[in-house]
């Protein structure tokens, strides 16, 4: 049996971002998604028109029934969509305490429509934080967040910052621990616009740890993964490219 992975993320009909990131990254690297979904989204490749969260008891329940009679090895979290999601995602972490978790704190998407609002970011600091294995902003989330530092004083193991929004021929992103920089990757970067990079490089993060890998290793394998699915991605519409997870 492949390793079981569970995710929660919302849905993105474009299939590049979202659950369908998480559904196609995890069965690229040879994972087993148990996928509950927290939320819905309208949007194309050119942008997100609306987010609608689901009931936090619907979220809840669809986890609950399926941890019951499976254990995972990981756990992903996505888009939430509202306070009482995050809530309901935390009091199931706190049952599983020694399940690594990775947590996307998306608060906007790549082209910045927002995706959480100040109520889902501060419960995200409160409750969800404190359980995550490595967090994964990009260097905007970062700073919106407080900082790494406050972000490891809360109780997360590490976090990881992506530079794809900053400027420079390379994208650099930096793990840190509560001791200070663990690692620093440079990528090249890649031309044009991609969505979904994010939501692939933390389901990517997941399935590594789901495998065993530690985190420094798991960090380094999925930045790799996430760097040839975008640069074999495509365009389906008028937007942006989508990474293609299938590159191999
Ligand atoms: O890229 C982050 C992201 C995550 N989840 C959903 C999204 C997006 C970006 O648009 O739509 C559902």
């Amino acid at each position: 049996m492949p390793p079981l992975v569970l995710t929660f993320a919302a849905s993105d009909p474009t299939g590049g971002a979202g659950m369908q990131a998480d559904l196609l990254t995890l069965a690229a690297l040879g994972c087993h998604p148990l996928s509950v979904l927290t939320g819905v989204t309208v949007q194309d490749t050119t942008g997100v028109e609306l987010l609608e969260a689901l009931r936090a008891d619907l979220v809840e329940r669809q986890a609950r029934r399926v941890l019951a009679e499976s254990k995972v090895a990981a756990i992903k979290v996505g888009v939430l969509g509202s306070a009482g999601n995050v809530r309901a995602v935390a009091a199931i972490a706190a049952e599983h305490p020694r399940v690594p978790l990775v947590l996307d704190p998306v608060l906007a998407s790549g082209r910045g429509d927002v995706l959480a609002s100040d109520s889902v970011l501060e419960t995200l600091l409160e409750f969800l934080v404190p359980r995550a294995t490595i967090l994964t902003p990009n260097t905007l989330e970062a700073k919106l967040l407080g900082g790494e530092k406050r972000l490891l004083a809360l109780g997360c193991r590490y976090v990881l910052v992506t530079g794809t929004h900053d400027a420079g021929a390379e994208v650099v992103n930096r793990l840190y621990d509560a001791r200070g920089l663990v690692r620093e990757d440079r990528w090249e970067r890649l031309p044009g616009s991609y969505h979904g990079s994010g939501c692939t490089l933390a389901s990517a993060i997941a399935a590594a740890l789901a495998k065993g890998a530690d985190v420094a290793a798991a960090v380094r394998s999925a930045q790799e993964f996430t760097w040839r699915a975008l640069a074999a991605g495509f365009r389906t519409g008028a937007g942006q490219s989508l990474p293609n997870r299938f590159f191999g």
